[in-house]
C-alpha cells in the first residue's frame, strides 16, 4: 500500500463532529488587556532568542477583538464544532477563583453564545500550555500545589460555561509540554532538564499533569455531570511509528518503545491500568515517579473519549553508538526518522521540519488505539499541514492555492474513513488544525497551518480563505 492509499467512498456517523481547532495563546492576542494576568507563554515569548523570528503572541490574530470574524469563518466552513482553549490567566489573573476577571468571563461568554447562535458546538480545552505565570512562580507543574490550582480553575470553568459547553478537554498534549517545556526547554517555561539527569523534570511534571487531569475528571463527574451532561477527556499527541524492518525484532521493539514513551506515557495510565507502560518503567527507572495504588486508581478510567492529535509518522531502529546523538529522548533506546521517500510539508520551501505526509499512518494509529485501549470513542482533536512563511522565502505569497494542504486533508480523512468503515474504529469527530494562521510557538509566524491566511502586517489582521477551506467544506457537505 502506498502512503497515500487508495480512496474509498462512504460516510462517517450522522452525528460526526466536523470542526477546526485553535489555542488561546496562538490566536487571542490582547495579552495584557482588560485585566488579563500573564502566562508562562507571555514570559517565554518575550525572552530574547526564544522564538525563531523574534515575534510573540501579544496581538497575533487578535481574536479577542475579532472573534465575530472567526465565528463567521467557521460558519462558512460549515463546521458543526469548534475546538478552542481558554486562557487561564485571562479568567483568573491571580489563579484565585474567588477573584475572577469579569472581562475575561464576559469575553468567553460572548464567544460561546456566538458559536451556539450559529449552531456551532464548542469543544473547550482547559489548558493548552499557557499556565499563569503566578502559578509558575510557585513551582508550576513541578509543584504538587498545581493539582489543586488546576482543579479550582476547572471547577470555575464548569460553573461558568458548563451549561453550554458539553465537550471538554483537560490538557492538550501533556507529552509535548513535558518534553519541550521541561526536557529540552524549547517551550515555556523553558526549563532544561534538572538534577543528575537531563530529562528529570519532564517526568516529574508528567505526574502532576496526570493527577490534575484525573482529579478534574472526577470532580466533573461528582459535581457537574448529572446536571450538565457533557463529555470530558484529555488530548494526546502521537506520531505513528513502525519498524524500519518489520522482520527485525529490535526494530519492532524500538517502534513500540517510541509509541509507549509518547502516546503510552499518558494513555496507558488513563486508558489502561493507572500506571506508566512497563517499557518506560524498565528503561527510565528511578527518574519516573512511582505512582501509588491510590493514585493509579484515581487516574485509571478518567476518560469519556480518546482525544487524539496526529500529524506524522516515523520509522524506528534500535539506537547504536552512531545514532545515540540523534535520540530525541535520551532515555529512549529508539532511533526514529522519516522515510526519505515520504513527501514533506511545504511547497518550494519545507514547511515544518518534522512534518512528513503519511496518511496511512493515521489509519494504523487509529487501529492501534482502538485495539490497545479497549475500543474507546476517538475524536481526532488535531490534524493538519504547514507551509513555510518567511521574508527570506522567495516567491512566498499568501499561498492561497494550497494544493498540498487540500491533498493532505482529503487523504488523511480518507484513511480515517477506512479506519471507521473497514476496520470498525469508533471515530466520532475530526478537528482540523487550524482555522487560521497563528503564532506557531517556537516557530513564531514562520510556519502556517491555517485554512485561512492571516495578514500579520495588517492592523486589521485580515483573514482570507485558502483553497483548502473550500475543500474541507466540500468534504463536510
Ligand atoms: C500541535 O502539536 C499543537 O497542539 C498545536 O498547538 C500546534 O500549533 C500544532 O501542533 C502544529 O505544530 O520542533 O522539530 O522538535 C503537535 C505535536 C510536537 C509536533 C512538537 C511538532 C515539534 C518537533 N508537535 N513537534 S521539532
Amino acid at each position: 500500500m502506498s502512503e497515500n492509499g487508495d480512496m474509498i467512498k462512504g460516510h462517517f456517523r450522522k452525528d460526526f463532529m466536523w470542526g477546526a481547532a485553535t489555542a488561546s495563546y496562538q490566536i487571542e492576542g490582547a495579552w495584557d488587556k482588560d485585566g488579563k494576568g500573564q502566562s508562562i507563554w507571555d514570559t517565554y515569548a518575550h525572552t530574547e532568542g526564544a522564538i525563531e523570528d523574534g515575534t510573540n503572541g501579544d496581538i497575533t490574530c487578535d481574536t479577542y477583538h475579532k472573534y465575530l470574524e472567526d465565528i463567521k469563518m467557521l460558519k462558512r466552513l460549515k463546521a458543526t464544532h469548534y475546538r478552542f482553549s481558554l486562557s487561564w490567566s485571562r479568567l483568573l489573573p491571580t489563579a484565585d477563583s474567588s477573584a475572577p476577571n469579569a472581562a475575561g468571563v464576559a469575553f468567553y461568554n460572548k464567544f460561546i453564545d456566538g458559536l451556539l447562535a450559529n449552531n456551532i458546538k464548542p469543544c473547550v480545552t482547559l489548558y493548552h500550555w499557557d499556565l499563569p505565570q503566578c502559578v509558575q512562580d510557585k513551582g508550576g507543574w513541578q509543584s504538587e500545589d498545581v493539582v489543586e490550582k488546576f482543579k479550582e480553575y476547572a471547577d470555575f470553568c464548569f460553573s461558568q460555561f458548563g451549561d453550554r459547553v458539553k465537550l471538554w478537554v483537560t490538557i492538550n498534549e501533556p507529552h509535548v509540554q513535558c518534553g519541550f517545556g521541561f526536557g529540552m526547554g524549547i517551550h515555556a517555561p523553558g526549563i532544561k532538564g534538572q538534577f543528575s539527569h537531563p530529562m528529570n523534570a519532564c517526568y516529574q511534571v508528567s505526574r502532576t499533569m496526570l493527577l490534575s487531569h484525573a482529579h478534574t475528571y472526577r470532580m466533573y463527574s461528582s459535581k457537574y455531570r448529572a446536571k450538565q451532561n457533557g463529555l470530558i477527556s484529555i488530548t494526546l499527541n502521537s506520531d505513528w511509528c513502525e519498524p524500519k524492518d518489520p522482520s527485525n525484532p529490535d526494530h519492532v521493539k524500538a517502534a513500540q518503545f517510541y509509541i509507549d514513551a509518547t502516546l503510552g506515557w499518558f494513555a496507558h495510565p488513563i486508558f489502561k491500568d493507572g500506571d506508566y507502560p512497563d517499557s518506560m518503567k524498565e528503561h527510565i527507572l528511578e527518574m519516573l515517579p512511582v505512582l501509588s495504588e491510590q493514585e493509579k486508581n484515581l487516574i485509571k478510567g478518567t476518560y469519556d473519549f480518546f482525544g487524539l492529535n496526529h500529524y506524522t509518522t516515523r520509522l524506528a531502529e534500535q539506537i547504536t553508538d552512531e545514532t545515540q546523538a540523534f535520540a530525541i529522548h535520551p532515555d529512549m533506546p529508539s532511533f526514529v526518522y522519516p522515510d526519505p521517500s515520504w513527501e514533506r510539508a511545504g511547497k518550494q520551501v519545507i514547511g515544518s521540519e518534522w512534518l512528513f505526509i503519511v496518511p496511512t499512518g493515521l489509519r494504523k494509529l487509529l487501529n492501534y488505539i482502538s485495539k490497545t485501549y479497549g475500543d474507546p470513542s476517538i475524536i481526532i482533536t488535531e490534524n493538519g499541514c504547514s507551509t513555510k512563511h518567511s521574508v527570506n522565502n522567495p516567491g512566498d505569497t499568501k499561498q492561497l492555492e494550497d494544493e498540498q494542504r487540500c491533498r493532505f486533508i482529503t487523504s488523511y480523512l480518507n484513511e480515517a474513513l477506512k479506519a471507521h468503515l473497514l476496520d470498525g474504529v469508533d471515530l466520532r469527530g475530526y478537528f482540523l488544525w487550524t482555522l487560521m494562521d497563528n503564532f506557531e510557538w517556537a516557530a513564531g509566524y514562520t510556519e502556517r497551518f491555517g485554512l485561512y491566511h492571516v495578514d500579520f502586517e495588517d492592523p486589521a489582521r485580515t483573514r482570507t480563505p485558502r483553497k483548502s477551506a473550500a475543500t474541507f467544506t466540500k468534504i463536510i457537505e
